[in-house]
């Protein structure tokens, strides 16, 4: 796991003429044996900024944060501390705003005394540890499987069209999962007949359908970069009835995951020239999509509206067909 110190607010003041040079000291138990980890100083403030993570290894017990002024002349001041159990959680990282519990001397020395003194922790695992986390839902994800074949009893019928295929398991559900690249990484990777289907809290329904399975690039998305087959599709939305939309021309890239490094950091995954997909769960449709999917003019045939325009979405699922 990776730990990141982001920041701190509301610190005391504990310096004469200056406010307070703030610093973290963790102290963990790594595979057993006590450690601790300090934090560079930030100079006169009481807004922190670190920005710096360590890396650790098989965590158990509590993790300790002790708050600390530098101090050039004497020796540092301590100016509070919190506990908190090792964090466990599913979703690939986790950011966390504790409360530090400040030692007495220091509670009427703050810039807001009506505010908390506190320090905000990002905890994200390794993706190894991410793939062991989300494998490990299964029974979750087949009961999640039930409960979506039931809501998308009137849909069946209207995917199979579109998909020339009888029968689907479900792969990815946002009932369950965060929109997060590694997690639909391994969901999804290397698996053929792919379909997304997005319905918006605006009541549109449409996705997309790929015979072919994702490849990786050297950058670390995933795409799929040629599928004669490809489509996408509106089911319910600004054209009156189910209407699948065939890819003009295979050989461009179609299904995509983004890795978050290139693109904008937020779009995560979506298909090429169509729509894209939020991390903060909500999607896009783009103007370009007349040039990638034969859709018979330049309206919009998913949202109704183009980008910028980003609609929240209800349910994100991923469905492998067979
Ligand atoms: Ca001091
Ligand atoms: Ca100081």
């Amino acid at each position: 796991m990776e730990i990141t110190f982001v920041q701190g607010n509301n610190w005391p003041k504990a310096d004469v003429i200056q406010w307070c040079d703030p610093y973290i000291l963790m102290k963990y138990t790594e595979e057993g044996s006590s450690k601790t980890f300090k934090t560079s100083v930030q100079k006169n403030t009481s807004e922190p900024k670190w920005d710096q993570s360590v890396e650790v290894k098989k965590l158990s017990g509590e993790l300790v944060f002790e708050c600390w002024d530098w101090d050039r002349m004497n020796s540092d001041d301590l100016l509070g501390t919190v506990k908190v159990p090792v964090p466990d959680f599913q979703e690939p990282e986790k950011t966390v705003t504790l409360v530090v519990v400040l030692d007495e001397s220091y509670k009427k020395k703050r810039k807001n005394n009506n505010m908390e003194t506190t320090i905000t922790i990002k905890f994200k695992h390794s993706n190894l540890q991410t793939t062991a986390k989300v494998n490990s839902l299964q029974e979750t994800l087949r009961q999640e499987e039930e409960k979506k074949r039931i809501y998308l009893k009137d849909y069946i019928p209207v995917l199979k069209n579109i998909t020339g295929k009888t029968n689907f398991s479900l792969l990815f559900s946002s009932d369950i999962f965060s929109i997060d690249p590694q997690v639909l990484h391994t969901k999804i990777y290397g698996k053929r007949n792919l379909m997304l289907l997005i319905i918006t809290e605006s009541g549109c329904s449409f996705g997309s359908f790929n015979e072919q399975s994702m490849l990786g690039d050297a950058e670390g998305n995933d795409d799929i970069s040629k599928d004669e087959n490809g489509c996408i599709f509106s089911i319910v939305g600004p054209t009156s009835d189910p209407t699948r939309f065939n890819v003009k021309n295979p050989n461009a890239t179609s299904l995509c995951l983004f890795n978050g490094k290139s693109q904008s950091q937020d779009v995560i995954i979506g298909v090429n020239g169509a729509f894209y997909i939020k991390k903060d769960k909500s999607v896009y449709e783009l103007p370009s999509i007349s040039d990638y999917y034969d859709v018979g003019g330049s309206h919009s045939v998913l949202l109704g509206q183009f980008y910028p325009i980003t609609f929240p979405i209800s349910k994100f699922l991923v469905l492998q067909w067979n």
